[in-house]
């Protein structure tokens, strides 16, 4: 039994030396969670914060590959399955030289929140590589993504472990992954989602994060009597959450007027329409190429090695990675006037800028919270995988509009004074919480 949040949080830190951004992932839900849980002492005797911040199982594991040269490559597999209680582990792959095993653990960790508020079945995990997709052919992909998949698929299963697509991991690695599964398995299953149309995917996958943390902000925008429509919106990052984040945006009545990748930012005044965000889709999705061609083509201009908060907007959408907004960056949002930031990323806030942005009183929408709408529509994937029928566009759309509502509503059900992050992670807790209980001492 801890006495207070900073003696539990010596025992997380001991207990996982150099983890830093899982520290923070659950220091920012052992800070929600204390006044709560001193009213609710069955969850304290029965040890329920000490269990759900062990995963259940960490799986690490070589990945050996050839490349085009015909040398051979060794990357670092993973997948941590860090909660079942409430379903089969269900969580994104993540591809990029920074994996490690302390950025899966945080990921881990926020997908059994994450999960719990989209109302569906699904228990949390996270995996990956630091393998760096940029600059390999399409053949090194595939050598890489057959190997990973190799080991990988003695440990998943749609009843068991069902993985999709993060930062790195699109439609294309997600089909080499999946062919190399069912090569092994023998089996045509649900183990993915993100699959595509042609082989059990779902229509409204690929846009439901961007889609879903726009009808988020849309939400708590409601909640002013006010809507996104004339709004100057400013998004990071222009993968696949960046890129359907603003597609809804535009279509909402908004003007985005930034978009980043890691090489810096792009600052359009006139606003990025259809037609530019269309060049964009094709640059990242298809040419594989940097975000300055954007500048070359249309004349905005390249920020270069910069992120966008210094731009002058009323909504942030942070969908490029974590730890992105620091609190500098936080105070220069809302000097300028922003009153709306949507975490399309996963912890794109680091703490002190969360706490700027609640200090404020803007309207801050959580990862957890606000990035739900992927993992829904997997989980919704997984329903029309196993009734073998597949829904239309509308009907996912409509499914994932009022799960992103239900969640908004959950968050406000669970915090006083808006405060979204607290909601959150009480509303999260609780379903998981229980389940555990219920189960027992496993
Ligand atoms: P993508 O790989 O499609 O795009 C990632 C984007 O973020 C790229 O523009 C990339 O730039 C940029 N980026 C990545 N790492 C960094 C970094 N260290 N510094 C600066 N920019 C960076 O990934 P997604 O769009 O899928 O994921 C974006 C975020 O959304 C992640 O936090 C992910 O965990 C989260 N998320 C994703 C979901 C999904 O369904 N895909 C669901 C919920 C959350 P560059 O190309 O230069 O690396
Ligand atoms: O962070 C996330 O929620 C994701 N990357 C999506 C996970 C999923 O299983 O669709």
């Amino acid at each position: 039994m801890y006495n207070s949040v900073e003696d539990f949080m010596s025992y997380i830190e001991n207990k996982n030396p150099g983890e830093k951004e899982f520290h923070q992932a659950v220091q920012e839900v052992a800070d929600s969670l204390w006044g709560f849980l001193s009213d609710h002492p069955e969850y304290v005797h029965s040890r329920i914060l000490e269990r759900i911040t062990e995963p259940e199982r960490v799986l690490i594991f070589r990945v050996p590959w050839r490349n085009d040269r015909g040398e051979i490559e060794v990357n670092r597999g993973y997948r941590v399955e860090f909660n079942s209680a409430i379903g089969p582990y269900k969580g994104g792959l993540r591809f990029h030289p920074s994996v490690n095993l302390g950025i899966l653990k945080f990921l881990g960790f926020e997908q059994v929140f994450k999960n719990s508020l989209t109302t569906l079945p699904m228990g949390g995990g996270k995996g990956g590589s630091d393998f760096d997709p940029k600059g390999k052919s399409n053949n090194e992909v595939m050598s890489f993504c057959q190997s990973f998949m190799t080991e990988l698929s003695r440990h998943i299963g749609h009843n068991t472990d069902v993985p999709a697509g993060d930062i790195g991991v699109g439609g294309r690695e997600i089909g080499f992954l999946f062919g190399q599964y069912k090569r092994i398995r023998n089996e045509f299953t649900g183990v993915l989602t993100g699959k595509s149309l042609n082989w059990g995917g779902s229509l409204i996958r690929p846009e439901a994060t961007g889609y879903g943390c726009v009808y988020f902000a849309d939400e708590m925008l409601k909640t002013k009597n006010d809507s996104l429509d004339g709004k100057t919106v400013v998004i990071s990052g222009s993968g696949n959450v960046a890129q359907y984040a603003a597609e809804k945006v535009i279509e909402l009545g908004g003007k985005v007027v930034s978009m980043s990748d890691s090489s810096g930012s792009v600052y359009d005044k006139d606003g990025i329409d259809e037609e530019k965000l269309e060049f964009i889709m094709h640059l990242k999705n298809v040419k594989r190429g940097r975000i300055n061609e954007y500048s070359d083509k249309f004349g905005a201009e390249f920020m270069e090695g910069k992120r966008p908060w210094g731009i002058k907007c009323d909504v942030a959408l942070p969908c490029a990675t974590q730890n992105e907004i620091n609190e500098v960056e936080a105070r220069e949002l809302v000097k300028n006037g922003c009153f709306v930031v949507a975490e399309g990323a996963n912890m794109p806030s680091n703490a002190e800028a969360v706490n700027v942005f609640l200090s404020k009183k803007i309207l801050f929408g959580p990862g957890k919270a606000a990035n739900a709408g992927g993992v829904a529509v997997s989980g919704l994937e997984m329903s029309q995988n196993s009734m073998h029928l597949s829904w239309t566009r509308k009907e996912v759309d409509t499914r994932l509009k009022n799960i992103m509502k239900s969640i908004h509503s959950s968050c406000l059900e669970h915090s006083t004074n808006e405060n979204y992050v607290k909601g959150a992670n009480i509303a999260g807790f609780i379903k998981v919480a229980d389940s555990m209980l219920d189960q027992g001492v496993v």
